[in-house]
């Protein structure tokens, strides 16, 4: 496959503030006393916030306001915020930035398709916010993936159609979104074992192997 751009989902795929996720929620919903592990934390992998919560109430017996809703996403992303201060340069693996340093000097522009609002606070963190050349962030968002919006906004930025980009996700909600929109999509981690991954990698920089331009 020839590409000309890659678009890369943030939390899962270039840094991993799953963990932040899932110990975020766990305090925030504590109260609540509903049941919550690391299987259905998976299933929040590239949902918004507000739907994440959704999914977490699906083992719930009691009923919610929208108000209290808004207050525990609040809660969960106070915890959250605080728990990214804890990030730095060296949380990008030397996979990662051997990857995006390759792509860069290949003259492949590249940019961030992701859920998060908190998506520039984390580049900034890592280090790496300059070196992207569009980021498209849950900011402004309509919609959730599994639709295709983020990752057409980002393809947008780059100026580039959507058949000509790779979308590199770990979340099968957002390989849904990738192939929803006409993009070519690589799964890493969770979304290596998916079927309709149009590519499977173990490590980020085997995308490197895949022709481009
Ligand atoms: P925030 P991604 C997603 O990031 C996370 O995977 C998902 O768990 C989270 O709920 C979503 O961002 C929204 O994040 O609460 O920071 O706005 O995988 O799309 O980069
Ligand atoms: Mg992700």
């Amino acid at each position: 496959m020839q590409y000309k751009g890659v678009i890369f989902d943030l939390d899962g795929v270039i840094c991993f503030t799953d963990r932040f996720h899932y110990l975020a929620w766990k305090q925030a919903v504590e109260p609540l006393g509903v049941y919550f592990d690391e299987k259905i934390n998976d299933r929040l992998r590239g949902v918004s916030r507000e739907q994440s919560l959704e999914i977490i109430l699906e083992k719930y017996d009691g009923k919610l306001s929208s108000q209290e809703k808004a207050s525990l996403c609040e809660t969960k992303n106070n915890i959250y915020k605080q728990l990214l201060t804890n990030l730095s340069p060296n949380d990008v693996s030397e996979d990662v930035m051997f990857t995006l340093c390759s792509l860069k000097h290949r003259g492949v522009p590249i940019a961030i398709g992701s859920s998060s609002k908190n998506t520039r606070f984390i580049l900034e963190r890592l280090g790496i916010l300059e070196i992207f050349d569009a980021i498209s962030d849950g900011n402004g968002l309509t919609k959730s993936k599994p639709d295709p919006e983020v990752f057409l906004k980002a393809a947008n930025m780059l100026q580039l159609p959507p058949d000509k980009c790779l979308v590199v996700e770990d979340a099968e909600s957002g390989i849904d979104a990738g192939n929803a929109g006409g993009f070519t999509t690589v799964g890493i981690g969770v979304a290596a074992s998916y079927e309709k991954s149009n590519y499977k990698i173990n490590k980020l920089s085997d995308i490197l192997q895949l022709k481009g331009n």
